[in-house]
């Protein structure tokens, strides 16, 4: 992909976020729809199920080891959020069209990670061993009932000290606090191997060796088992079924990339007949701690999404309920009690198709363009016409799918056809409305995109 993206329209030379003014320049990307979102905090709002879920969490680790973070501002350098964590410079996560730029050199954070080098180095005076970040994070992303531009992140993260230590202590000494670990209540169904990947070899970081490596994996993937069967075994409670409570809860572990953690995993849940990816781990690169200024520790690291894990456990069914002001959602939750979601009723859906053809006829670009789109931006981006509905129709969106697809014969454009489901969680909406909307996202793809309408 490359990093092209439509500029706003009507630029401000200068934007606000959180009280904190930035100038904006060709990079900017934050729509101003956005902005309420900065200041929400959902996180640390009382009886909220994503601060009940943070401090179910939350309490798995103690509070003597994991300091914790909840309050970290949203915008941060493009160094924090990807230049320290090793993102090579054509990673698609840097891209324009996946991250909201602020500005050229600063982002909406777009994961949790974004703060490890800074907490690494102060963790130490803090006299901590780990911490535990929960903070909203922010992706241009697709429309759907489990995606949404904001949603929150616990980032957990344990430091093992090595200075004074042979090998072979500090792998012990890292075995024995997994051996006094409760011993989680899951049945592993299938794991990768620790250092394969499909039959590869994954690269240990430098400056472990394979017995290290091992040990704080095996520690990491041991506390991760441990959340997951609490939170499955609060699920399971929430609607009063004590004998699934007790049941161990199916999981397993896949073998991932990050750019930061080498061996790296994701670790998924069998939910409903379904394979569920809640969180990325590893073991920290140990360049990315000396660099840090913590050359004598080693230690690992994950990153969990909080709505995911709060939609299993409440049986919450669409990631924009957590949004909503209406009493008949935000009443339900208790802090300290975990109750299954009952649904409201479902207010009826209402389809609308969208056609277009984007990019250039062949052999029209060069000679002036008889007839050939010009192409506002260049290419087409499928988010931003996310964001282009997002924009339009915010939480009135269910979800957009791609219905069909497909290239001209002679001309060779490509020809997408996009099937939006309107519909609110709080009201019938009117024909009238949703032909308005409908009527704005069609005159704003051709204004803004540049595509030609079929
Ligand atoms: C990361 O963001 C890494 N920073 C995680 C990490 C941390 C790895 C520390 C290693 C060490 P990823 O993009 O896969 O990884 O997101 C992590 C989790 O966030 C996912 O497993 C998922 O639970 C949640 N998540 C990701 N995208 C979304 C989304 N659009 N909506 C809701 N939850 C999401
Ligand atoms: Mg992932």
């Amino acid at each position: 992909r490359s990093s092209s993206s439509q500029p706003l329209p009507d630029l401000p030379n200068t934007i606000t976020l959180a009280n904190i003014t930035h100038n904006t320049d060709s990079h900017t990307n934050i729509p101003p729809t956005l902005l309420p979102y900065l200041t929400r905090n959902l996180h640390l709002t009382p009886h909220h199920p994503i601060s009940n879920t943070r401090q179910i969490i939350e309490s798995l680790f103690p509070a003597s080891t994991f300091a914790r973070y909840n309050t970290l501002p949203p915008v941060v350098t493009v160094a924090q959020n990807f230049d320290c964590l090793g993102f090579p410079q054509d990673h698609v996560g840097r891209s324009r069209s996946d991250t909201y730029y602020v500005n050229k050199h600063t982002v909406l954070r777009t994961h949790t990670s974004a703060h490890q080098a800074e907490k690494f180095r102060t963790l130490e005076n803090e006299g901590m061993e780990g911490y535990l970040i929960s903070a909203d994070v922010y992706r241009r992303d697709a429309i759907d009932k489990s995606h949404y531009p904001v949603f929150h992140q616990m980032e957990g993260a344990r430091l093992f000290d090595r200075k004074g230590k042979s090998s072979g202590e500090l792998v012990d000494e890292v075995l024995k606090d997994l051996e006094e670990m409760e011993v989680p209540n899951v049945e592993v169904v299938e794991s990768c191997d620790l250092f394969e990947d499909g039959g590869n070899p994954v690269q240990i970081a430098k400056g472990h060796s394979v017995e290290e490596a091992e040990a704080v994996a095996r520690h990491l993937q041991r506390q991760l088992e441990l959340v997951v069967s609490k939170v499955f075994s609060e699920a399971a409670l929430a609607v009063g079924d004590v004998n699934a409570a007790k049941e161990k809860v199916k999981v397993r572990w896949v073998s991932a990339y990050f750019p930061f953690t080498s061996p790296s995993y994701e670790l998924e849940v069998l939910w409903n007949g379904e394979w569920l990816e809640v969180l990325g781990c590893g073991v920290i690169r140990q360049d990315l701690l000396d660099y840090a200024g913590r050359k004598g520790s080693i230690g690992w690291a994950f990153g969990l999404g909080i709505e995911r894990i709060a939609m299993l456990m409440y049986g919450i069914p669409d990631i924009r309920l957590f949004w909503s002001a209406d009493e008949r959602f935000k009443g339900q939750f208790r802090e300290g009690v975990v109750k299954r979601f009952e649904a409201f009723s479902k207010y009826p859906q209402c389809f609308k198709d969208v056609a277009f053809w984007v990019g250039e006829e062949r052999g029209a670009g060069a000679a002036g363009g008889a007839g050939g789109v010009e192409g506002k931006g260049g290419e087409f981006h499928e988010n931003d016409f996310m964001e282009l509905v997002r924009g339009i129709g915010g939480d009135l969106v269910e979800d957009v799918k791609l219905i069909d697809e497909f290239t001209h014969p002679k001309s060779g454009r490509k020809s997408m056809c996009y099937r939006i489901n309107y519909r609110s969680l709080e009201r019938t909406l009117t024909n009238e409305e949703v032909d308005e909307l409908q009527a704005k996202v069609r005159s704003q793809l051709e204004e803004r995109m540049g595509v030609q309408l079929r």
